[in-house]
């Protein structure tokens, strides 16, 4: 399938050289001072050129929130205008060479048509995501009282059928994963049964697994609150451990940073469901509050930077699961571009990814390890903090630009004018609240 990128290669190649004798000293500099520590700056430039995040086909549209969403002119408005967008963050940025997508919002009538489509601006599919927190035009059942959850039978039974909808379509996709996030939950205390409502989620979620492909996975994905405020189905890793555990093998339990209450240790929980062989992925974005859906690394990167910690020493030192579980998470961004120009968000959250990977690859871990061992709590808290201190702006940069991508891709993007170019070609976004 021949390849026709979006945006004008020359473009990228005027502005690099603009960059690329800075960025040569800037890397040879780092290098040396890499170095000096032992480390080969090149060795963990190799491990980022090989490292990708999926991007979420809905976060390339203004999101919104509960109360207003404010579209940008040129934003796209379905799924084929979405994957234009993530090409051009791929072809600047290099890391993000497929796209999560979700339904129905993405729906088209010919799958195969959309794969190749995909394929022709270099793009493949990641996770399929399922939506049963939100009713559709038409749709037979509410779910008001819930999805797989819920005291209806024929709403859990509607549910379950569009989980398997989705992984028909998945096959199509070439998808191998489908991500199951449900809203279900309860606002008031006695509203339901807490221990039935797990029940009939299990029960459904079984008939959903039961119809997955032998090399597929399914993703649960828990959150704390939001729609429910008093009480979630599955809330928290611990629910979501314990369901895939009781659903199988091919279920893992997928991490949303921003799924948490305040405070928590998500990269404890990361090394805990990595230990029992069920960590399936991760949705990227940050939160000052609650489930805020910010860039990645926008507000807390030392805590990316420990979660990837955990990763790189899974990435490592393996451990296999009791049931069988190697180490192969599925890293996506899942946020809400409410301000910002979502291509701008994605590329620097990309950015940001990747710069956590990269520092968690500069800690001696030989050092943090024996430091452990001795208990010298100051040694190995400063074995973590001199990699997290250290500037792996020079080693990303030159990643990228090796891999075609640009030196600085938001200035690249903003010279393309890609954005204004949109505004004139596509249709206006309607007003109205958002989705989270
Ligand atoms: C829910 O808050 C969530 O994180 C799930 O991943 C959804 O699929 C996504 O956001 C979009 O609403
Ligand atoms: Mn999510």
């Amino acid at each position: 399938m021949s390849q026709s990128l979006p945006l004008s290669e020359e473009l990228i190649a005027e502005a690099n050289a603009r960059e690329a004798a800075g960025l040569e000293e800037d890397y040879a500099a780092l290098s040396r001072r890499l170095a000096r520590r032992g480390v080969d700056a090149d060795a963990v430039k190799e491990r980022v050129k090989r490292f990708t995040v999926a991007v979420p086909s809905w976060g390339a549209g203004r999101g919104g929130t509960r109360f207003a969403k404010f579209p940008l002119a040129g934003e796209p408005t379905d799924i084929h205008e979405k994957l234009e967008d993530c090409a051009v963050i791929n072809q600047l940025g290099r890391s993000t060479p497929r796209v999560s997508t979700h339904f129905p919002w993405d729906k088209v009538s010919d799958y195969g048509a959309l794969r190749e489509e995909a394929e022709s601006l270099g793009l493949g599919f990641d996770a399929i995501n399922s939506n049963t927190f939100q009713d559709q035009p038409g749709q037979a059942h509410t779910y008001a009282t819930g999805s797989l959850s819920s005291t209806d039978a024929k709403t859990r039974a509607q549910a379950v059928e569009h989980n398997i909808e989705c992984i028909e379509i998945g096959r199509k996709l070439g998808s191998t994963a489908l991500t199951v996030w449900v809203g279900d939950g309860t606002n008031f205390p006695g509203q339901q049964d807490l221990a039935r409502s797990l029940d009939r989620y299990l029960d459904a979620a079984a008939e959903v697994y039961a119809a997955l492909p032998g090399d597929w996975r399914m993703m649960l994905e828990h959150k704390l609150f939001e729609p429910a405020f008093y009480s979630s189905v599955i809330s928290d890793w611990g629910s979501s451990i314990l369901a895939a555990q009781e659903l199988g093998d091919k279920c893992k339990c997928l991490v949303d940073l921003g799924h948490h209450a305040p405070n928590v240790n998500i990269e404890q929980i990361v090394a805990r469901l990595h230990r029992f062989g069920k960590l399936g992925g991760f949705h990227f974005n940050d939160s000052k509050y609650g489930d805020d859906d910010l860039d990645t690394g926008s507000i807390n990167p030392h805590q990316l930077f420990l979660v990837f910690n955990e990763l790189v020493e899974a990435e490592l030192n393996p451990r296999v699961g009791k049931d069988g579980g190697g180490f192969d998470p599925a890293y996506m961004i899942d946020q809400s571009h409410n301000v910002t120009d979502p291509i701008e968000s994605m590329l620097s959250s990309a950015e940001a990814i990747n710069g956590a990977y990269a520092k968690a690859y500069l800690v001696d871990r030989e050092a943090l390890h024996m430091a452990q061992e001795a208990n010298d709590v100051m040694l190995a808290f400063r074995t973590l903090r001199i990699a997290y201190d250290a500037d792996v702006a020079p080693l990303l940069a030159m990643a990228r630009m090796e891999l075609g991508g640009a030196i600085d891709p938001i200035t690249t993007y903003r010279e393309s004018r890609w954005r204004e170019r949109k505004a004139q070609e596509r249709k206006e976004v309607g007003l109205g609240a958002g989705i989270v």
